[in-house]
């Protein structure tokens, strides 16, 4: 298995988990478009949106809400890329969470910075 998100739900490479589950992993991202940047995942393998069971997708989303929640952010993005014309450059699902800047000062968490 080649895929670089699978082997970083299996721990064959490192990554900031934020939360874990039997069928979610949420992580940060390693290029970070602001502070607490953070990618969900579901663990069943599929490219794009369509590959994936619904209740994996359930999940995915009911975690995203959770990591906004524990952030704290009020103003953010959720992103999901699927093909590479829609600049998807990672070929498992993943689903961005993006909290915009100004939300993400003074909560209190110290983010990796780059
Ligand atoms: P995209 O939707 O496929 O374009 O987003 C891929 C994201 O995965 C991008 O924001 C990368 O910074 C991120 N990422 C990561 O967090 N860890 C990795 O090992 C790799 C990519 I490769």
């Amino acid at each position: 298995m080649s895929c670089i998100f699978c082997k970083i739900i299996k721990g064959e490479i490192p990554s900031l988990k934020l939360f874990e589950s039997e069928k979610t992993l949420a992580f940060l991202d390693i290029g970070p478009l602001s502070k607490g940047h953070s990618l969900i995942i579901p663990k069943f393998h599929g490219a794009k949106l369509h590959d994936i069971p619904d209740d994996q997708l359930a999940e995915v989303l009911s975690v995203t809400k959770k990591i906004a929640l524990a952030q704290g952010v009020q103003n953010y993005n959720i992103l999901q890329n699927n093909g590479r014309i829609a600049h998807q450059e990672v070929d498992h699902v993943h689903f961005h969470l993006i909290p915009k800047p100004n939300e993400t000062e003074g909560l209190g968490i110290t983010w990796p910075t780059k």
